[in-house]
């Protein structure tokens, strides 16, 4: 099955997406999710410029094949644009041997191990009364599993703290990234009492997770831990910069609350300290930037052997393609933990049909052949690329700090 076309579209409904297209021969098209927040068209130029033109003649059978040409055959290894270019022609290859053999993706992983994949949604608030508010509309909506966020008192801007709507909170920039501001004592003060209300207004019955977003040195994450532990968090995501992975054996000398770790990492070697010295509980790779499927199976059949369970990625900067591809993955997996989920906004739904579908809770790929996401190139175009950066963060006094 020779691939014939593939080509990269970069668009804006909402915010950017870069999505990978793939024609074959027989007339069966896949799509991939090249979306590298901030960073688009690196990506959309390494795929347009040095692989598209590789992939056309391959066949589109030979996904493992077709990985390893990329990976090995750049000489240059690794690193975010690579390997979220390679994840979006794994992903789309996959997406091509499902619909050629008229079953979901996750048929061709193994098959579901589990009847729906559970999610956790984002709930944040300007004050602790709005994140009520936030933690109530997710329960009703039947979540199982929510995040909990609040503006920290004194800090003039907070991480994760989103409009309305709960699915946009990296503001939109124009030419130069916004910029914030962080203070890890008011945060380190504020993290239990901010979980203490969320526990005292709801109990104990639902998860209650929680994004520290790197902004910790590994001794402040292993007090923040510490300090959590009476309120039993799912887990603290992110509590310190992971490029040190010997640096989580602090934090684990220090506390139980469970450390879940993996949203910036693009190959199993950012993790196979953490997994192997059972560092962390879950693994937070992501199917669009981890190298797609194929790899990202890898590095959660490591973390199995460990113990570790997968908490994949899904924040709204990955398409619709890639967390279709992320819950294939989840239903098919043992070790599964959770999912995040924020979902997509209009316009980008018109532009991305998908048939998953999220019921008190849990969530399911559908029974479409492939990805079942359909990805319509008319409407996209008339979206254009809108650049954009992630904020950047400023201690008090001025120097630079893991945003
Ligand atoms: C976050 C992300 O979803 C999360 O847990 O940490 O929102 C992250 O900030 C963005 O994906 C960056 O593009
Ligand atoms: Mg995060």
């Amino acid at each position: 099955m020779k691939i014939t076309d593939a080509r990269v579209v970069v668009s804006s409904p909402g915010r950017n997406y870069v999505t990978l297209v793939i024609e074959t021969e027989d007339g069966i098209t896949g799509i991939g999710d090249a979306t590298l927040n901030g960073r688009e068209l690196a990506v959309a130029s390494y795929l347009r410029d040095h692989l598209c033109p590789l992939l056309i003649g391959r066949d589109a059978r030979r996904i493992e094949d077709t990985w390893q040409y990329f990976y090995k055959g750049a000489y240059w290894r690794r690193g975010p644009v690579t390997m979220t270019a390679i994840a979006a022609i794994d992903v789309a290859l996959w997406d091509i041997k499902g619909k050629a053999a008229g079953m979901p993706v996750y048929e061709l992983l193994g098959g579901a191990a589990r009847e729906g994949v559970m999610v956790y949604g984002h709930a944040s608030g300007a004050t602790l009364e709005d994140l009520s508010a936030d933690f109530q509309h997710h329960l009703d909506l039947g979540y199982k599993a929510i995040r909990a966020q609040a503006a920290i008192p004194g800090i003039e801007k907070t991480y994760g703290i989103a409009p309305a709507d709960g699915k946009l909170y990296e503001p939109a920039s124009g030419a130069v990234p916004q910029e914030d501001t962080w203070e890890t004592t008011a945060y380190l003060d504020f993290a239990p009492i901010m979980m203490a209300h969320v526990r005292k207004e709801f109990g104990y019955k639902v998860h209650v997770l929680h994004d520290v977003h790197h902004r910790l040195t590994p001794i402040e994450a292993g007090r923040l831990g510490a300090s959590l532990e009476p309120y039993r968090p799912f887990w603290i995501e992110d509590p310190t910069p992971a490029e040190d992975q010997g640096a989580f054996r602090l934090i684990r000398q220090h506390t139980t609350t469970p450390i879940a770790v993996g949203e910036v990492f693009n190959s199993i070697w950012d993790c196979q300290q953490l997994i192997t010295e059972r560092l962390i509980d879950y693994v937070r790779a992501s199917v669009s930037h981890a190298g797609g499927i194929t790899h990202l199976r890898r590095i959660f059949s490591l973390a199995e052997l460990y113990g570790v369970r997968s908490g994949s990625h899904g924040a709204g900067d990955l398409s619709p393609v890639s967390f279709a591809a992320a819950l294939h993955v989840d239903l098919s997996i043992p070790n599964f933990g959770i999912q995040e989920y924020m979902g997509h906004r209009d316009p980008a739904n018109e532009i991305f049909t998908t048939s998953y579908t999220f019921r008190d809770g849990y969530m399911h790929p559908g029974s479409k052949p492939g990805l079942g996401v359909e990805f319509n190139e008319e409407a996209a175009a008339r979206f254009p690329f809108d650049p954009k950066y992630l904020p950047v963060n400023r201690r008090l006094d001025g120097s630079m700090h893991d945003w």
